[in-house]
């Protein structure tokens, strides 16, 4: 650590699950480390069988009082971060929490580097593996390095933490008042994933988020927790992170949905009454734009304030309708003449996409444009 932290409460949450063969070292590293008297040393242990518990109990009182022990029920890593920073911030008055695992993965001198960051400006520093100059341990097997590389591609891409390199990362130094303001308490994941929707919200809180490189050593002692359970929840909890701050996409994903099987629908009941494909075509892409149309209106776009009459919105409507009408039908028609023998529904349901699209495009940015938010 270079830079003067005096007067800044500092606390070391870490969690532990059987970890006896790694708490004595760790807490003599840690404490020999960080001697000012402001820092403390929160460990998180559920209940372990193997009694790290106790091993923290007669570190507390025969090395360092710095030291602090909260025990609970076992219920994931996500469920003890949740208890041990919320515990650090009101019953401690941490100002910065600093979270580690307690298997040596995250080596206890960098902890310093990332609260430089801190006291440099940043309300998020985490130290990384996937920056540019941070690194792996060779001997993670290569199942855990592919879960790794595609759990966090995943958060990135799917969990729309796109500017960040390593976001399932466990070796974070974060200010309080960030944690405060991202509402830590209600953090829903349980797991391993609960470091992506902490994330998450800190993002959306607008926090500066920095990353330290780091390199991440396989544990030499002890076991790895994490199971397929964990992995489960990882996933689908992503998925909702996504999910629930894009509602307006999926609700339009699933109208386009409604509106494919309108189009097939009616185009396929039209040739069956004997109408001709080149008549049936528009008829059918016209009747998913006005079942799109209805259900945009009433339900996609429903909650938005919009600009200008509904008189005018029709009027945009039915220009933007045409438009992928033309669009379309013009898709149709080329396929037909280049393949005269294909089945006709899969040349109408080959123009459905670029329509679709440019139907979406016109009618979010101009037919239901959103009025700009006051304040
Ligand atoms: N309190 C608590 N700690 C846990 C739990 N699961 C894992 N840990 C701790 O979280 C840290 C990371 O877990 P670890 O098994 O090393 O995961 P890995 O590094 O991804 O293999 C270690 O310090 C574990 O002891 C849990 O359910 N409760
Ligand atoms: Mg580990």
């Amino acid at each position: 650590m270079n830079q003067d932290i005096s007067g800044v409460r500092i606390c070391f949450v870490i969690p532990t699950y059987n970890e006896a063969l790694n708490i004595n070292p760790l807490l003599r590293q840690l404490t020999e480390l960080y001697r000012d008297p402001d820092v403390a040393f929160l460990i998180v242990d559920d209940e372990s069988p193997d009694c790290t518990a106790s091993l923290v109990r007669d570190f507390i009182s025969k090395v360092d009082s710095r030291v602090h022990l909260l025990q609970g029920k076992r219920r994931g890593l996500g469920d003890a971060y949740v208890r041990g920073m919320t515990h650090a911030i009101d019953t401690l008055g941490a100002d910065v929490i600093v979270q580690m695992d307690a298997d040596f993965s995250h080596d206890p001198a960098v902890a310093g580097k990332l609260l430089d960051h801190i006291v440099g400006g940043a309300d998020v520093a985490i130290g990384s593996r996937y920056v540019a100059g941070g690194s792996l341990d060779k001997r993670w097997h290569a199942r855990r390095r592919l879960l790794s590389r595609w759990g966090n591609r995943l958060a990135r891409w799917i969990g729309g933490l796109k500017g960040v390199s390593d976001c399932t990362a466990g070796f974070k130094a974060i200010r309080a008042d960030k944690l405060r303001e991202a509402k830590i308490e209600s953090v829903r994941a349980r797991g391993y994933v609960f470091q992506v929707e902490l994330l998450h919200r800190l993002i959306r809180c607008g926090a500066r988020v920095v990353e330290e490189p780091i390199h991440f050593r396989d544990r030499e002692r002890g076991e790895t927790k994490l199971g397929m359970l964990n992995m489960l929840e990882f996933f689908f909890n992503i998925l909702w992170l996504r999910l629930r701050n894009h509602i307006t996409f999926i609700k339009f994903s699933l109208t386009g949905v409604c509106g494919v099987f309108v189009n097939l629908g009616s185009f396929s009941l039209l040739l069956e009454f004997g109408l001709h494909k080149f008549i049936a075509s528009p008829t059918a892409i016209l009747a998913s734009i006005v079942s799109n149309f209805l259900m945009n209106n009433y339900w996609t776009f429903g909650d938005r304030v919009m600009v200008g009459r509904k008189s005018v919105r029709g009027f945009k409507f039915i220009v933007v309708s045409l438009i992928a009408l033309l669009v379309s039908y013009t898709v149709f028609v080329v396929l037909s003449m280049l393949f005269p023998k294909a089945l006709p529904v899969l040349l109408q349901a080959a123009g459905i996409v670029p329509g679709a699209l440019l139907n979406y495009y016109l009618n979010s940015r101009w037919t239901f444009r959103e009025a700009p938010r006051e304040g």
